[in-house]
């Protein structure tokens, strides 16, 4: 099989692309990644070599890249977008036009290069926010994006399901819970608490860390995206569910693996818009036969080991960054 792996140089692509070349090592994987300040090409420094991984760096929005990129091609697996919330409040036309458009200029050219499948990386924050009691999100649930990043994705949901209703093209998506492991940038919760204490910093945890997000191994995501590739009705939605926990609970457990009291929380405040809680039906994938091999306490400290191990990978990341907390959110807004 020749794949087309779009933002292979992000976190979950590079899990990805790491996974599937372990499990299907005789499959040629194209890796097509801008390199925004989210790709990093030394998650992927061990494929150097390797004669059956390409790597493309491109813009998913610009047609003829793409167009050069999906030849001879038969399955394209979608990671490429902006990812982060925070920064989707302060520059939400950059995720439209990659997350969005993107998506669009994607599936245009996977029409006329006639791939077997697109299938699409998706995520449950389309759905919108859960009250505490609040049933599962399932797909059957209507779209209720509330941040720039999630209508931006939510977007792109519609446009991968026109593209099945209009032209049948063979589209499957998937609808993640949050994902958490190695090569994670540290902008986001976990690794960015992780690296905070791991440099004796403290560690800025929104409202009181009642927030609820389901956590899911990376690796069991990149699971459920091959199942979903063997299996997986074409045209379907497949949720992908992880473990619920408040981001408090999931704090005082990186506190408590690196042997550090709450001295070391700061609580700040919530982000503009905070969705409160995410959780996923994930009835429709374990009949498919998908189940995690992972669970959250044990691979969440395999993966603070790794950060401790990997400093050379996350240091640098952190120089430089621009501030998005949430009195950069409301200037913007002003
Ligand atoms: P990431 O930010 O770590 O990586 C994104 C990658 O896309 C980077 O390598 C970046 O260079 C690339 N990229 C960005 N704009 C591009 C463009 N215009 N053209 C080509 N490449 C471009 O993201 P991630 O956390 O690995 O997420 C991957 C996908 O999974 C996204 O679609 C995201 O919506 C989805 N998802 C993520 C999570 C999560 O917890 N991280 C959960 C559910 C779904
Ligand atoms: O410094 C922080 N302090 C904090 O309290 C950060 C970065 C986050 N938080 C809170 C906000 C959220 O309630 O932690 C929770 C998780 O935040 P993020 O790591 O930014 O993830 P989230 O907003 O839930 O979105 C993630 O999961 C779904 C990914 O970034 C998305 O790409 C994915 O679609």
């Amino acid at each position: 099989m020749k794949l087309l792996v779009t933002g292979g140089a992000g976190f979950i692509g590079s899990n990805f692309i790491h996974y599937w070349l372990k499990n299907h090592p005789e499959d040629l994987v194209v890796n097509l990644d801008a390199l925004t300040y989210a790709g990093h090409p030394e998650s992927l420094k061990d494929l150097e070599g390797n004669s059956n991984y390409q790597f493309i760096k491109g813009d998913i929005a610009d047609g003829e890249v793409v167009k050069q990129a999906m030849a001879g091609i038969d399955t394209v697996v979608h990671f490429a977008a902006e990812s982060h919330v925070d920064r989707s409040i302060i520059d939400p036309l950059v995720f439209v036009r990659t997350n969005t458009l993107g998506t669009a200029v994607l599936l245009n050219a996977a029409m006329d290069a006639k791939v077997k499948r697109f299938h699409h990386v998706s995520t449950d924050e389309v759905y919108g926010s859960l009250g505490p009691t609040d049933p599962p999100f399932t797909s059957e649930t209507p779209l209720k994006p509330r941040t720039p990043y999630a209508a931006s994705k939510a977007g792109a949901d519609h446009l991968v399901k026109a593209f099945f209703e209009t032209y049948r093209l063979p589209i499957t998506v998937t609808n993640c819970a949050n994902n958490y492991g190695p090569y994670h940038d540290p902008e986001k919760l976990i690794p960015r608490f992780i690296t905070n204490l791991l440099e004796g910093k403290k560690v800025p945890l929104m409202g009181k860390g009642e927030n609820i997000r389901e956590w899911l191994f990376v690796l069991d995501h990149a699971k459920a995206i091959d199942l979903v590739l063997q299996k997986g009705k074409i045209g379907e939605t497949y949720l992908v569910q992880g473990e619920e926990r408040t981001n408090l609970e999931v704090t005082r457990k990186i506190l408590e693996v690196l042997g550090l009291d709450e001295s070391y929380i700061e609580y700040v405040e919530h982000r503009l818009g905070h969705d409160f809680r995410y959780a996923n039906d994930g009835t429709a994938l374990r009949d498919l036969g998908w189940k995690p091999d992972h669970t959250f306490d044990q691979s969440l400290e395999e993966t603070i080991k790794w950060y401790k191990e990997n400093d050379w990978w996350w240091k640098p990341l952190k120089e430089g960054r621009p501030n998005i907390d949430r009195s950069a959110q409301i200037k913007y807004g002003k």
